[in-house]
């Protein structure tokens, strides 16, 4: 299959910093979207759908039928817009089923009755397994299980093109963050590990850039170019001395700005929590008194 069937293309939400993507076959108009960020303004306590709608408007422009709505994790810093999606064009919600494990922890961290989250992989429409394979149109898609940043992570492998999460970032700025429920740096260089055994020309696209020292946006690399320039882990650096930096690194990063919200969101597909008695939904936060 021509790699050159795929059309990519970017958009990016600088609230949160994060990329998603429109991954298009051209043969058969059939399309995925990646990680679709829904608006949230925290102090407001309001969503809303510009970044989505931006999305959709390029799929009409480009006559593109939507085949699946892809997560590669539960974020824990922005709201998905994928049940919005969803229910704008019918397409599948779709993530790792890592997601049970993700559902479990937050179920008890939010005190989530059955009714309101089962922890099966409840609100999403399909759980791929490690290995799975799928297809967008003609394009053959697989699915990589890289857990590590958290447990349900996964990369997408269409055609050549990996969309990793937030399994690597930019070589300058390393890997994520592994210090969420759930997240094990020991885990995260096995699964980078196993990025690094694609072919080295295999194209990788991040999920978000912070843009070290100010430097222009950079959203795409090489698997040949993390192997040697990563800062974090480069094709030779051991696993005890990846998990110290990871570690060490971790120590000093605050809590994500939008965590709550955005957890309480995600492991729900990005649908809002059930509305109480009066149509209104809420947003939990588990008080510590320090
Ligand atoms: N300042 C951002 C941080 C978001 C964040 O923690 N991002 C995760 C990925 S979900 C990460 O790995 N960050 C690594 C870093 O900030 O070095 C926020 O509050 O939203
Ligand atoms: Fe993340």
């Amino acid at each position: 299959m021509a790699v050159d069937q795929v059309q990519i293309k970017m958009f990016f939400d600088a609230d949160s910093s994060t990329f998603s993507y429109v991954v298009a076959d051209s043969n058969s108009s059939f399309a995925a979207i990646i990680d679709p960020v829904l608006n949230y303004d925290a102090a407001a306590g309001a969503v809303s759908t510009a970044n989505a709608d931006n999305i959709l408007a390029y799929l009409a422009a480009n006559q593109l039928k939507l085949q699946w709505i892809l997560e590669t994790h539960a974020h824990a810093d922005h709201l998905s817009a994928a049940d919005y999606l969803h229910r704008k064009t019918g397409a599948p919600v779709a993530i790792g089923e890592g997601i049970k494990k993700v559902q479990q922890t937050f179920k008890l961290v939010f005190n989530l009755g059955d009714d309101e989250l089962l922890a099966k992989g409840d609100y999403f429409h399909k759980l791929f397994a490690d290995n799975e394979s799928f297809s967008i149109g003609s394009l053959a898609a697989q699915v990589l299980n890289t857990p590590g940043h958290t447990n349900d992570s996964v990369s997408y492998l269409i055609a050549g093109n990996l969309f990793v999460g937030d399994s690597l970032f930019m070589p300058d700025s390393g890997t994520a963050r592994c210090d969420f429920p759930g997240g094990d740096a020991h885990i995260l260089y096995r699964s980078i590990q196993r990025i690094y055994q694609l072919p080295d020309e295999t194209k990788i696209y991040m999920c978000h850039d912070y843009q070290p020292g100010g430097r222009e946006l950079r959203y795409q690399t090489s698997v040949l170019e993390q192997k040697t320039q990563n800062i974090h882990v480069k094709s030779d650096t051991p696993e005890q001395e990846f998990v110290q930096k990871r570690e060490a690194r971790d120590k000093t990063l605050a809590v994500p700005r939008l965590i709550y919200p955005a957890v309480q969101v995600n492991i729900r597909g990005g649908q809002l929590p059930k509305a109480a008695d009066n149509g209104v939904s809420y947003i939990k936060i588990p008080l510590k008194q320090r």
